[in-house]
Order: structure tokens, then C-alpha cells, then sequence
């Protein structure tokens, strides 16, 4: 401990220039950081050595998305330095809370897809694997939320004014980006056509780095993100024509490049900035990994033995006609061999089947700011259809009809014609790439089924399932102490890398003592969040509420309005004396709206209109209370899923791909509401369906009724409090003075097609509502069940996840001396 206190304030004086004695808690917590990171780099470096030492096979995961959080308590955990830095601080006059709270979030994504490639990181760096994260270091991540007038305004989240005490920025390692020029061809020696791209611009990346450690193993793996850097003042050229002001133009131009995330989830904007990012990104990447591959080896050919890549969703799909542009144009290697090296490397995750996220570039532009990848793709395609045309025409082609043909190519091509000619990157991903994954068991089957069809009948070995998993360091052991500690205490700490051990808390279920200690943990998670709330909201919470929790991004088809409208019929009961039963509960949304998603930003609103309404009213605010979270990000989900008795999954059957909210609810002892959709299905068949509140129609329920002609009207006339409820919405009863503020979302239900099925699922999910109410009052019942979904949540591990990767897809082992915990 003296050794940390030491390090410390020495950095408190040298790195940061300060006087000691001055306690800036904001300096105070940079030097923790820094003293900690200290502590990272040695084995970082041990790590990466021994790679190279033992020419171990590396996992390369591209990422446009990353949602780290905060790194202080997760790596001082992980060091198995907590305790001692909390003394430390302690006698330097701090809490170790209180500094935490000085660090910013990393919210370099914007949900699901990023908090997966996180999660990913940890489990790579627990399990020993040598991995390495790839992506952006964005000026600006995913924005600040702040709720005026009950509405979402957007700030933009400047995390790195101050600086990030977590980062090594290596500017002396810069890589060439190169855009728009031309293409020249010409004949080599032996007589074939070779391609030369001259580009038009050059901007730098520059590598930041970023220690991920493992669980007490000593493997510390490297998420590596890309800044642009102007190559501007490298150009005296430039200067000596005197254009000063323009040559810093042009720098703050190049540099945009990696200015902000987009804050769009699951809705493809299509811009041209975006694609940039994109090929920035996974140039620099590539040529990286070529230069780490080619210190040990001559021969590309050997690159998949040595060299796994994994694409998070298609943003960087784009590497495909890269590693193809290299290997042909700077390797000059034949057609055939390049794509055989390229297909053995890719691996593609798919997170999304709705259609609006599935991405395409215009041709007109990829021609124009890549010119000879667009060729690149061109040849890949025709290729590609002969080959189409020639597994359809051989005897064996199975259910592929050559009558079909050409409806056939149409719907498999690279390319497509309309509205604008353009190229589908998820068609892209998939022949570039030896294995497609889906993240949930359903989630594959309607991949195979619907979205990618076609492909699975060409390659029916290429799509695969791996079921999402979250990790245990970050999501039970740090973010909830009390409950670990009493685990801990009963069955040990192996759990936290052995997710499979909870199973040895089934027993306890049965213990009443056990339940009280488990009841008393959820109550001080409970007053943490209070404390937080009041401080934050000046709010005070009821503790003997039940928490209901629906906290992830806005979407409709996450149907956090048909949550509302169960919200707004309690409200009616309470007022109408119908509801002598209700249990008492206090109903939780967070979530940030896409800025351009107008019915998602409405349905904010719509929230928080309703909350100001209900807790307003004295008749029924003891029983019911409704809370918008502002800005929900990493290190407020770590505060509330604590503290949460009631996870809200309630998405569209077939629409979630899998959620991982949905597992660390769970995991936490939260009981789940939810429909069959995504990895709520797989949990409920390991914990138990009847140990959640399983309701609504099913994804092929939903495919029939909508073929057979669903009309929402039909339940809005056959329902009289749902109709009471979209009545009052659509009035002015939420929204006094501003007659018709919700009336687009209640039009979108009633006249739109309801395309989420709000209305077919109303009832149904009340019903599972007054189930909950009703065992909640049954608090031993309630308890054993919310101890038995913990127990059996082990598979839900990342670490799961990523050994199914590493076996199935990589083809690489954990470095030897770590399989076991501890490394060298
Ligand atoms: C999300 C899925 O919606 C969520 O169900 C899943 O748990 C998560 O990915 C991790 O697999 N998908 C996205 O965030 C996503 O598809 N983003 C689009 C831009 C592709």
C-alpha cells in the first residue's frame, strides 16, 4: 500500500505538475490512474513479447464501436489491488468512489453492438487468448443526454478535454490513408494485368492504446484505436508556396476524419464522412497487422494460420477488398491465391436483421474515394455469379432452381440496382469470410431462414451461431460488491472466471437465511441508486418499491411504448379506485434516442410527460412513480442493474438479435418480463421459463398474423383500457396546452400497421405484469426465484463466448501457462 501511495503522489508532482498538498480530487484520481497503469505496462509488455516468442496465432476483432466505460475500479479489480488502493486513497484523503466519479465513460459506440466488443476484450484478456481490439478513437463519442421540457437535447460528449490517463498515444508510429485518385493498369512480365492505385489524398493514423487486463492472470491485451493526423505539416511543399492558413485548413480537414461516432444505432445514414471512418479505420488495421505478420513470416500464403480476423458487423467490411488489394497489387499474388488467403482469415458477425441497418454504399461514391477497391469488388462479384450460376446448374443444387436464375443472382449480387446502384457490404462479408455468425439461437435460425436464405442454400456451413455472453469481472464482480461478497462468501471467487460455478448457489435458494442476506444485498444496491438519484435528480426513491427497469436505446421495436401505455394504464386504475392490489413500484426508463429518429425521440417525450403526470398526482404517487434516467451509458447501467428487481425485454419476437442487458439483469438477480425474442429464450431455458414472466406472441405468430392481415383497429375498439389509454395519450391529458404532442405515436400504432405489434401484445404483457405484482407481495418466493436465475446464468458468460470463437471460428488456443488462472 505505502508502494501506491508513493507512486501516487509522485505522479500527483511529475506527470502532473501539481503540489501534492493541494487535494484536487480530479488530480488525485489522474494519478491513481497513471499509477495503475504503471502496473499494466510491464505485463503488457511481457504479453505482446511473448507472442511473438511463441509465434502464437493472433484474433484481430474490428470494431467501428467500443463501449469501455470507466477503467479505474475494473482494472484495479482485476490487478487484485482494490482493497489496497482503497486504503491508500483513504489515507490520502479521498474516497476511492469519489475519484472514480472523475473519470469519464469511454462511449465510443452507441449500445449493444459496442458494449459486445468490450465485453469481448475482457474475455479474450482473461481467457489468454492474443487478441487485439481495432478501432476509432473518436474525438467525440456517443453524445451527452440531457432531458429539457421532457425532451432529449443532444451535448456533445468532449471525454478527452482533460486528457486520458488510460492511453498511450504513439505518435511516432503513424500509417498513410489514401483516398480518391486513380487506378493505372499495366502488363508484368508475364504478360498479366496489374493494377497501380494512385491516390489523391493521404491522411496519418496514429495507434492509441489502451491496456485491457485479464482477471489476475497477468495477460494484459491491447485495444488499439486510430486517430487521424493531418500529413499536412509534413508537406514542406505546402508551406513554401507559402499557403500557410490554407495548409492548417486542410489539417483540421484530415483530421475530422475521427472527429465523432455516429450516433445512430441500427439506422444507416449512408454518408460519405462515414465511410471514411470506415476505410481509415481498417486500412491503418490491415497494413498493422501485415507488418506484425511479416516480421516473422515471407510467405502470405501462410497468413490464416497465423492471423484471425473477426468483423463486428459489416463496418469494416470494406478490409475484404483491401487485404485483396494488397495481396494483389503489392504482393502480386494470383486472383485465386488472394481470395483463398482472404476468405480463410474473415470471420463476419451479424447483429441485426432489420433492414434499415443493413448497410449499402453508393457505387458512384466508393468509385469516386476508393476506385480500385470498387474494381476489386466488381471482380469479386462476377466471380462470385458464375459460380452462383454454376452450383445452381450442377445436379446437387439442392433447392436452387436455374429457372430461377437470374431472380437468383439478383438477389444475391454485391451489387444493387436500385434506388441507387450500390453495394450490399453484408453480401460482401459473407463471401469474403469463411464463417457468418449470428448472436442468439433464433436470432441464426431467421438468418439462415429469411435475411441470408439464399446464402445458406450456396454455403450451408458458413452460418453459425454464437450466443452473446457479458463479462463477470465488470458486470457482477465490480459494479455489485455487496452481492458478490456474500456469493464469495458461500461458494468462493472462482465464479468470476468460471461464470458455471453459480450453480453451487442452487441449494441456498432453499435457505431462508441465505434469502435474507440476498434480500438485504438488493436493499443496499437499492439505497446506492437512491443515494445517486437524489443527488443527481433530487428525487428520493422509495425503497420498498418494486424497481422496474427498461433501460437500452430507444427503438420502437425495443417497445418501450407499450411499457408506457402498461404505465399509463396502472395510472388509470389508481385513479378509478380499481386497483387495491397494486403493488407498489417505481418504473425506470433510460435510453438515448438516435438524434434523427423522430418517433424515438417523440416516445422520449411521450415518457417523460407521463412521469411528470403521474408523480404529480398525489392520489396515486405513493403507488406508482416513474423515472427518466438522463443519459444512460456504461457507468450508470453498472449503478442501476444492481439495483433492479424487474429487467424489461420486451422487443418484438424476432426483432432483438439478442440484447446483453437481458443477461445482466439476470445475473444480478433480477427477475425478467420479457417475450421470446433473442437470448431471453436461451435464458429462459436455462434458468426455468416458469422463473420469468414469459408473455406474447411468438416470431412465427407474428408472420402469421401479419400474412393473414393484422389489424391494430380490432384491438383498439375490442379493449377499453388500452383504448382508454392511446385516447389519453393522443389527447391532451399528458401533455396540457399542446393538444396532439403524441398523437404521431398513437397514429403510428392505430393507422400505421403497428409494425411492432404493440396492440397484439397489450393484454398479454398486463397480465404478466399482474403476475409479477401479485408474487412480489410473496417476498421468500420472490427471492428464491431471483436467486435461481443467477445460479444458472453461467452460460451467459463472454468468456463462454469467446472460447466458442476461439475453437469454432479462430482456430486459436489460450497462450499456455494462462489456461489455468494464473500466468507467468
Ligand atoms: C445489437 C443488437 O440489437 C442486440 O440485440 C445485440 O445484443 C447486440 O447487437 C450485440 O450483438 N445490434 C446493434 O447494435 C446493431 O446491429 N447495430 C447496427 C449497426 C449494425
Amino acid at each position: 500500500m505505502e508502494g501506491l501511495k508513493k507512486d501516487v503522489i509522485r505522479h500527483v508532482v511529475s506527470s502532473l505538475g501539481s503540489d501534492y498538498a493541494s487535494k484536487s480530487a480530479y488530480n488525485y484520481y489522474n494519478a491513481l490512474a497513471l499509477a495503475v497503469r504503471d502496473r499494466l505496462i510491464d505485463n503488457w509488455i511481457k504479453t505482446q513479447r511473448s507472442y511473438y516468442d511463441e509465434k502464437a496465432k493472433r484474433v484481430y476483432y474490428l470494431s467501428l464501436e467500443y463501449l469501455p466505460g470507466k477503467s479505474l475500479m475494473n482494472n484495479l479489480h482485476c490487478l487484485g489491488i482494490y482493497e489496497t488502493a482503497r486504503k491508500a486513497m483513504s489515507d490520502l484523503g479521498f474516497s476511492l468512489e469519489d475519484l472514480a466519479e472523475q473519470e469519464w465513460d469511454a462511449g465510443l459506440g452507441n449500445g449493444g453492438l459496442g458494449r459486445l466488443a468490450s465485453c469481448f476484450l475482457d474475455s479474450m484478456a482473461t481467457l489468454g487468448i492474443p487478441g487485439y481490439g481495432y478501432g476509432i478513437r473518436y474525438d467525440y463519442g456517443i453524445f451527452h443526454q440531457v432531458i429539457e421540457d421532457g425532451k432529449q437535447v443532444e451535448q456533445a460528449d468532449n471525454w478527452m478535454r482533460v486528457g486520458n490517463p488510460w492511453a498511450y498515444e504513439r505518435g511516432q508510429h503513424l500509417f498513410p490513408v489514401r483516398f480518391f485518385g486513380e487506378v493505372k493498369n499495366w502488363t508484368d512480365e508475364y504478360g498479366r494485368l496489374r493494377h497501380t492505385w494512385t491516390a489523391g489524398d493521404t491522411v496519418l493514423a496514429m495507434p492509441c492504446d489502451m491496456l485491457v487486463p485479464g482477471w489476475d492472470n497477468h495477460h494484459v491485451i491491447n485495444m488499439r484505436l486510430w486517430s487521424a493526423r493531418s500529413d499536412v505539416e509534413f508537406d514542406l511543399d505546402f508551406f513554401n508556396t507559402g499557403n500557410y492558413l490554407g495548409a492548417v485548413e486542410e489539417k483540421i480537414f484530415d483530421e475530422k476524419i475521427s472527429k465523432v461516432l455516429y450516433p445512430s444505432d441500427q439506422i444507416e445514414e449512408g454518408r460519405e464522412l462515414r465511410l471514411k471512418q470506415q476505410y481509415f479505420f481498417v486500412t491503418a488495421t490491415i497494413q498493422d497487422i501485415l507488418r506484425r505478420f511479416r516480421k516473422k513470416h515471407q510467405d502470405m500464403t501462410e497468413l490464416p494460420q497465423s492471423v484471425a480476423i473477426q468483423l463486428n458487423d459489416t463496418h469494416p467490411a470494406i478490409a475484404i477488398a483491401e487485404l485483396m488489394r494488397i495481396l494483389l497489387d503489392e504482393d502480386l499474388l494470383d486472383w485465386e491465391v488472394a481470395w483463398d488467403i482472404c476468405v480463410s482469415t474473415f470471420a463476419y458477425t451479424n447483429h441485426t436483421i432489420l433492414p434499415e441497418a443493413l448497410e449499402t454504399w453508393p457505387v458512384s461514391l466508393l468509385e469516386r474515394m476508393l476506385p480500385r477497391h470498387m474494381q476489386i469488388i466488381y471482380e469479386i462479384n462476377a466471380r462470385f455469379l458464375r459460380e452462383v450460376e454454376r452450383v445452381a446448374r450442377s445436379e446437387d443444387c439442392g433447392q436452387l432452381c436455374h429457372r430461377d436464375l437470374d431472380h437468383l443472382k439478383q438477389r444475391v449480387s454485391l451489387i444493387q440496382e436500385r434506388p441507387i446502384k450500390s453495394v450490399r457490404m453484408a453480401h460482401l462479408a459473407i463471401i469474403g469470410s469463411h464463417s457468418v455468425n449470428g448472436v442468439a439461437a433464433l436470432h441464426t435460425e431467421l438468418l439462415k431462414a429469411r435475411v441470408f436464405d439464399d446464402f445458406q442454400r450456396l454455403y450451408p456451413q458458413k452460418i453459425n451461431n454464437k450466443t452473446n455472453g457479458v463479462t463477470p469481472r465488470r458486470w457482477l464482480w465490480s459494479a455489485n460488491q455487496p452481492l458478490s461478497r456474500l456469493i464469495a462468501s458461500h461458494i468462493g471467487t472462482g465464479f468470476v472466471r468460471n461464470l458455471d460455478e453459480l450453480t453451487q448457489l442452487e441449494p441456498l435458494a432453499a435457505d431462508p437465511a441465505f434469502r435474507e442476506a440476498w434480500r438485504a444485498a438488493k436493499l443496499e444496491n437499492k439505497q446506492r441508486l437512491q443515494a445517486y438519484i437524489k443527488r443527481k435528480l433530487m428525487r428520493e426513491l422509495h425503497t420498498e418499491h418494486l424497481f422496474d427497469v427498461h433501460i437500452k436505446r430507444i427503438h420502437e421495436y425495443k417497445r418501450q411504448v407499450l411499457n408506457l401505455l402498461h404505465v399509463v394504464t396502472a395510472y388509470n386504475r389508481l385513479r378509478h379506485g380499481q386497483a387495491a392490489d397494486f403493488t407498489p413500484r417505481t418504473v425506470f426508463f433510460g435510453g438515448k434516442a438516435a438524434p434523427s429518429y423522430f418517433m424515438a425521440k417523440r416516445i422520449i417525450h411521450a415518457i417523460n410527460a407521463v412521469a411528470a403526470t403521474v408523480n404529480a398526482d398525489s392520489r396515486v404517487n405513493d403507488k406508482l412513480q416513474v423515472v427518466y434516467l438522463p443519459n444512460y451509458c456504461v457507468s450508470q447501467a453498472e449503478r442501476v442493474i444492481p439495483a433492479t428487481e424487474l429487467s424489461e425485454q420486451i422487443s418484438t419476437a424476432g426483432m432483438e438479435a439478442s440484447g446483453t442487458g437481458n443477461m445482466k439483469f439476470a445475473l444480478n438477480g433480477a427477475l425478467t418480463i420479457g417475450t421470446w425474442d433473442g437470448a431471453t429464450i436461451e435464458m429462459a431455458q436455462a434458468i426455468g421459463p416458469e422463473l420469468l414472466f414469459i408473455f406474447g406472441m411468438r416470431e412465427d405468430e407474428l408472420v402469421s398474423l401479419r400474412q393473414h392481415g393484422y389489424n391494430p383497429m380490432l384491438y383498439y375498439h375490442g379493449d377499453e383500457e388500452l383504448r382508454e389509454a392511446l385516447d389519453m395519450l393522443r389527447s391532451d391529458a399528458f401533455s396540457p396546452g399542446q393538444h396532439g404532442l403524441f398523437a404521431p405515436l398513437v397514429d403510428n400504432l392505430l393507422h400505421g400497421g403497428d409494425r411492432f405489434f404493440v396492440l397484439a401484445d397489450y393484454r398479454q404483457y398486463l397480465g404478466a405484469q399482474q403476475d409479477v405484482g401479485r408474487l412480489y407481495l410473496d417476498q421468500e418466493e420472490w427471492t428464491r426465484r431471483s436467486i435461481l436465475n443467477a445460479a444458472r446464468m453461467g452460460f451467459f458468460s463472454s468468456d463462454r463466448a469467446i472460447s466458442q470463437y476461439a475453437r469454432e471460428i479462430w482456430d486459436v488456443a489460450p497462450m499456455a501457462g494462462l489456461q489455468n488462472g494464473k500466468g507467468a
